[in-house]
């Protein structure tokens, strides 16, 4: 059904890098996924008497509690105890960002599903019935849950933050053109495939063990760890992997987690949660959905002279992430663009809805569609395709972003052009506009959308990561870090680092659970970042320990250091091999009592940022890239497809080209996704009526593009990137944008008295009622 191409005489320059990382590697984690034997919270091997959790919520999304009775639930067989707010001896407190928070509601409830309290019983099934038992009086508040309620109503998480560059009042008054106007990005629903959950045994000396599907295991701990008033080293967070995060994980993986410790603190026996599907959908956040205004200025040569926007984020109930992720919007609201004056604003409105969370893009999705909407309509009325705007505004060497970073090595146009240029942008034009002249109840539209992401945590000390590399006396490798793997392969790009270094096989190589007493105070895995910042460490560990084997191998041959290489599990002295193997000499280093352990930290270098100016260089590096999106219209129905997504894409260079091309799919199908289909609903009271897969849809294989071409830009890499292979988690999601100015394309061409729209998703709906509108 897909055709990949990965290769192509632009991808030449991958011959650069070494062998062993250039081959085509599988996720390793791809054997036991398809047999069924890798393991998830729900597989860990409970021990006997594991009590198991469901947690009682909030039917209303904002009320005061006036009385709840457990007695029927508590008097059910097999309930062992209900934990409430009154039985946290520490805090009930798990804000990160800000401490508004509580675990579980105390007098009142702010949103609906919010948790109140944790059924412990012999069984799920009982837990659950006896959740059915509890009685809730509340009396119920108004309802906020949009943006634009909050913002009338005052009410607002923290301050609004700006950024601005130049000066847009004066600059407007330059401007052969103008426009204005409104946009919605509605939420999205992670959808991992492993719901959240959590598993707490007791150890001794009132330690706890916990084992979490999380993406931040130091987060958990810590907050554990408060809510028990506990020491940090009382707590032990192990993660193996997690069945999908997506950013659903960052943050809200951690209640649960806290919720079992808790229980086993007061009952000094196990206790496991997992949500099933509908708990976790109704009690968790999502995408923020976002209500944007634009205003937006060009020249007569279209040269985008000004633009402001203002960014009205639905943060729900509480703070979550949200003003982190409100400044990554800010940071991304050019998106590929240069633009000498901007002034953009972000406020964090407070709703009723689950505290909105990380989701892949974490805010930065949410801008970039801000502006491509006010392209699309400046284009619209002005009269030129939207690709004259884009291509007339690529961000260039030297440019400016309005954060103050200058953008190095940018691969804006040469992706631009490049994509243009393999794909025959003449021939694909042509094919529309022939297509669109000879069918009448079929129309295809096409767009392209250029990415442009910043690569590191947008708050700078979270850039920092270790690695514990242990060779064991056989010369067997394990690793551990602060890496979590979901599926993005980042276990295997360790084991190619060190299989790399130390010129061994990666079967000789383990990468070891993430685990806070073997990697400590760590960073989560997001941002895109966890394969730069562990592989960083990992790397720098590795070769702290190489150069110790290659003085023992050394003074062994009888050679200097500079002679030796290793190569093929062998030393080698001048490039001729020696008898001395791997194996031998790691017990010969064993023998010589030289450490065969080491623990690197690393740091992100020269990236800084300061907020009382919001100025600086927030990023390592930026992801660029280009995709042309191909949609044909079903006219009569509203229904679509992607014909193709053609993308021109910035790896640096690639260190696993399966892995990565796997991230760029996975992507571009989740943002097309958000962009089109998958439609989050809440009623006016606030209850979430999509809680379900029969009324929320997501991407499948019937709707992924029939075609997906993914070429490598031609680029020197960059060394900020781990072996100058780009992060990629994140930056493709956004080619998905394109979908939603290909689809509103194709409805043009098929009603040219259609008045463009930018609320997304474009469903099936939309599109029907755009497609006979104003005739
Ligand atoms: N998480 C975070 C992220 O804490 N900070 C970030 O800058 C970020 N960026 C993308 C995704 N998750
Ligand atoms: Mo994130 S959105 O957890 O990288």
């Amino acid at each position: 059904m897909h055709k990949h191409k990965t290769n192509s005489t632009l991808g030449s320059k991958l011959d650069a890098v070494s062998k062993s990382l250039k081959q085509s590697i599988k996720n390793l984690d791809s054997y036991t996924h398809v047999r069924g034997e890798s393991l998830y919270v729900d597989d860990v091997n409970v021990r006997q008497g594991t009590f198991h959790a469901v947690v009682f919520d909030s039917p209303k999304a904002h009320g005061k509690i006036k009385h709840i009775d457990y007695s029927k639930a508590e008097a059910l067989e097999g309930v062992e105890r209900i934990f409430t707010y009154k039985d946290v001896p520490g805090k009930n407190q798990i804000g990160g960002i800000i401490p508004d928070e509580p675990l579980f509601a105390e007098n009142d409830v702010h949103f609906w599903g919010m948790p109140i309290a944790l059924i412990v019983a012999e069984t799920e099934f009982i837990a659950r019935k006896a959740r059915s038992l509890i009685d809730i009086d509340i009396e119920e508040l108004p309802v906020i849950t949009t943006a634009k309620q909050a913002k009338a109503n005052g009410s607002f998480i923290n301050a609004p933050r700006s950024f601005s560059l130049g000066d847009t009042e004066n600059a407007f008054k330059d401007c052969e053109y103008i426009f204005e106007g409104e946009t919605f990005s509605n939420g999205q629903e992670h959808l991992y495939i492993e719901a959240q959950g959590a598993y707490a045994e007791p150890l001794e000396n009132g330690n706890i063990k916990i084992t979490s599907s999380t993406q931040g295991p130091t987060a958990v701990q810590k907050t554990t760890a408060q809510v028990l008033g506990l020491a940090m080293h009382k707590i032990e967070v192990d993660v193996t992997r997690l069945g999908g995060g997506f950013g659903g994980k960052e943050d809200q993986a951690t209640p649960w987690a806290v919720m079992v410790a808790l229980a086993t603190f007061h009952l000094n026996q196990s206790v496991k949660l997992i949500l099933n599907r509908h708990d976790d959908l109704r009690m968790t956040g999502k995408r923020h959905p976002y209500e944007s205004s634009y205003k937006i200025g060009l020249s007569k040569d279209l040269k985008i002279l000004a633009y402001e926007a203002e960014f009205l984020q639905n943060s729900g109930a509480a703070a979550d992430l949200s003003p982190a992720i409100a400044e990554r919007t800010l940071f991304h609201a050019t998106n590929s663009y240069f633009v000498p004056n901007v002034t953009t604003t972000v406020i964090s409105c407070k709703t009723n809805l689950p505290p909105n969370t990380a989701f892949r893009g974490f805010g930065g999705p949410q801008g970039m569609f801000v502006i491509e909407s006010a392209i699309a309509k400046a284009a619209h009325e002005i009269g030129v395709s939207p690709r004259q705007i884009q291509e007339a505004n690529l961000l260039d060497e030297n440019d400016t972003f309005s954060y103050g970073q200058i953008a190095k090595k940018v691969e804006a146009k040469n992706t631009w052009h490049s994509a243009k240029k393999i794909f025959n942008i003449e021939d694909l034009e042509q094919e529309v506009e022939d297509f669109n002249k000879n069918n009448s109840s079929f129309k295809k539209g096409l767009a392209f959308m250029p990415i442009t992401f910043g690569i590191s945590f947008t708050n700078t000390p979270m850039n920092h990561a270790r690695a514990l590399v242990h060779i064991y006396l056989d010369g067997s490798i394990g690793i551990s870090t602060a890496a979590v793997e979901m599926g993005q392969g980042v276990n295997t790009k360790m084991m190619q680092i060190a299989a790399d270094v130390f010129s061994i096989p990666i079967e000789k190589i383990k990468i070891e659970t993430t685990n806070t007493t073997r990697v400590a105070n760590t960073s989560p895995s997001a941002a895109s970042s966890t394969a730069d910042l562990n592989g960083k460490a990992t790397l720098k560990a590795c070769k702290a320990l190489l150069e110790r084997l290659k003085t023992v191998a050394s003074e062994d041959l009888n050679t200097s250091e500079d002679q030796i290489e290793l190569k093929d599990e062998f030393v080698y002295v001048n490039n001729k091999k020696s008898n001395l193997s791997w194996t031998e000499l790691i017990s010969k280093t064993m023998l010589k009592r030289v450490a065969l352990t080491e623990n690197a930290h690393y740091a992100t270098p020269e990236i800084h940022f300061d907020k009382t100016k919001e100025k600086g260089h927030p990023f390592a590096y930026h992801v660029y890239g280009t995709a042309i999106i191909t949609t044909t219209l079903d006219c009569i129905r509203g229904t679509y497809e992607f014909d193709s997504v053609k993308i021109v894409h910035d790896y640096g260079k690639s260190m696993s080209e399966g892995i990565d091309l796997g991230q760029v799919e996975g992507a571009l199908a989740q943002g097309i996704g958000w962009m089109t289909m998958e439609e989050i609903a809440y009623n006016d009271d606030g209850k979430l009526l999509s809680n379900a897969l029969s009324t929320y849809k997501i991407p499948d294989i019937f709707s992924v593009p029939k075609e997906v071409e993914v070429i490598p830009v031609e680029t020197d890499g960059n060394d900020m990137a781990i072996l100058k292979s780009k992060a990629v988690g994140e930056p493709p999601l956004m080619y998905g944008i394109g979908a939603y100015f290909a689809i509103q394309n194709a409805i043009k061409a098929f009603n040219p008295n259609y008045d463009l729209k930018f609320h997304a998703p474009m469903t099936p709906e939309k599109v029907l009622m755009g497609l006979y509108e104003n005739n």
